[in-house]
């Protein structure tokens, strides 16, 4: 079987060996390959060679294991119903398994050549708790990084090592680019890098805090993670195996807030929106698609189905997730350029899109991290105006019923989270739908305490507890409209 390599790809639009190392991108899994990359990538190809990016994986070799035998080499499979175009993406130069050398990392993101670090490191990866934004001071990585940065372990602990080493060469900082759908991730990332910074050195925090860039960032395209069937119909296709293709949607969509330590690549010319104000943008797409995500994919995965398209598939399921966007829009200021009724329409048909198989089990992970932003802020918002919140209070029930890890046909799961261990201990020996929905409600690095006090809520997600846990998540949709 022929490997995809430089030897046996085809040209591509530009001469690799004379780019350079300018990205440096923490978390090199399938979403940075096929959202930020092929930008890049673009960058390079117009002509613009400073813009190669060198991947680091902060925890598992997989991602150095398959492209490091392709010379970072890649295809980007864009599938649109029956519709797939295929590209190849060359910008990737190199891939680094920090744990193994972090030295390594740390001594290319302090190089002169690097002007921007990007990071999708999910939204755990900040180590800050989802509720209050605080450092985790708990997590021994954290720990480690606060006690020495010698071999740093942590994200935000990568950046300040490299930062020190900048500051003390007299580079400028680069700019570090939070690229994961965690609100204000620009200035969450900032808190995590100044907080470990100012335990170490006073005057290096300061130096940041003046001369530092953490703009913000909405990033959006629906990048499913690549199954063995996919690795085999590319190859039916191509005739070449490669282990380190990504597979993505057409949509793509990259705002980033235009505040930069130094150069970057004239982004607007390759699709990207510059602006002063992401924030709109970013609390649109997570409450409108990313509510709807998680909420689809905890009820999809109870029901047995398993990719999100056979949930939309579900007329029922389509009236359900109209009614959470009704919700969730009430509580937007959207940009002006957003028109938001073309974009629920286009977020139904990119849901829909069968040629994803885009697993709700994937999109169930992590839920405690995600909860906060997708579902609860903009129930805080509704109640705090004293608007019911059906749709939404049936999203947060759904995830509550998939803590128990079975589903409605009683097939066992793992709940992916890392709050998994707390769920698990709070629902122990519990059963009433009311006792359960208060136990859970009760973790405050999830919802409020203003949440777990109002009587409205919680009567809401109670009786979506009930009926799910009863008569299970289609029979909870079939009877949606009558609720
Ligand atoms: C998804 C997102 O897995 C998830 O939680 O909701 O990864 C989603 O596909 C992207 O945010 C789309 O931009």
């Amino acid at each position: 079987m022929t490997r995809l390599s430089a030897a046996t790809a085809g040209a591509l639009p530009y001469d690799r060996a004379v780019v350079k190392t300018g990205v440096v991108h923490l978390g090199i899994g399938a979403f940075h390959r096929a959202h930020q990359a092929p930008v890049f990538d673009a960058a390079i190809a117009a002509g613009d060679p400073r813009w190669g990016i060198v991947g680091a994986s902060l925890r598992s070799a997989g991602v150095r294991d398959q492209l490091a035998p392709q010379d970072g080499l890649y295809t980007l499979v864009i599938r649109d119903g029956a519709d797939e175009r295929l590209q190849m993406i060359g910008a990737v130069r190199d891939v680094l398994v920090a744990p193994e050398d972090p030295a390594v990392l740390v001594e290319l993101m302090a190089s002169a050549d690097v002007h921007i670090v990007t990071l999708t490191v999910t939204e755990k990866g900040y180590k800050l708790d989802p509720a209050t934004g605080r450092l985790l001071t708990d997590d021994p990585d954290v720990a480690a990084d606060l006690e020495s940065l010698a071999a740093p372990r942590t994200a935000p602990g990568f950046i300040v090592a490299a930062l020190a080493r900048r500051r003390a060469a007299g580079l400028a900082p680069f700019t570090a680019m939070s690229c994961d759908n965690i609100p204000h991730n620009g200035a969450r990332l900032r808190d995590a890098v100044l907080a470990i910074a100012a335990q170490h050195d006073r005057t290096l925090a300061d130096w940041i805090a003046a001369h530092g860039a953490f703009p913000q960032t909405m990033i959006d395209r629906i990048v499913p993670a690549t199954s063995l069937d996919d690795i085999i119909a590319l190859h039916d296709r191509t005739g070449q195996c490669d282990q380190g293709m990504v597979k993505a949607e057409p949509f793509t969509q990259w705002v980033i807030e235009d505040r930069f330590a130094g150069p970057r690549p004239d982004f607007a010319a390759f699709g990207v929106q510059l602006t002063s104000a992401v924030a709109p943008w970013e609390e649109a797409k997570l409450r409108l698609l990313n509510g709807a995500h998680s909420s689809i994919a905890y009820l999809g995965g109870l029901a047995g189905i398993d990719h999100v398209d056979g949930v939309v598939a579900l007329p029922e399921a389509r009236a359900f997730v109209e009614a959470l966007w009704d919700e969730a829009e009430a509580t937007l200021n959207p940009p002006a350029e957003l028109d938001v009724a073309a974009y629920r329409a286009a977020l139904m048909a990119r849901f829909a899109n069968p040629a994803l198989q885009h697993r709700n089990r994937q999109i169930a992970m992590d839920g405690s991290q995600k909860l906060p932003q997708r579902l609860v802020a903009p129930i805080v918002a509704r109640r705090a105006e004293g608007l019911p919140v059906d749709a939404l209070a049936l999203g947060v029930a759904a995830w509550m019923r998939w803590q128990i890890g079975r589903d409605d046909a009683g097939r066992a799961y793992v709940v992916d989270d890392p709050l998994a261990a707390v769920t698990a201990d709070r629902l122990a020996g519990l059963d009433d739908p009311a006792d359960m929905v208060r136990a859970l409600l009760s973790i405050d690095a999830i919802f409020t305490p203003d949440l777990a006090n109002d009587t409205v809520f919680v009567a809401t997600v109670t009786r979506h507890l009930s009926r799910l846990l009863s008569e299970g998540a289609l029979a909870t949709l079939n009877a949606w409209k009558s609720i």
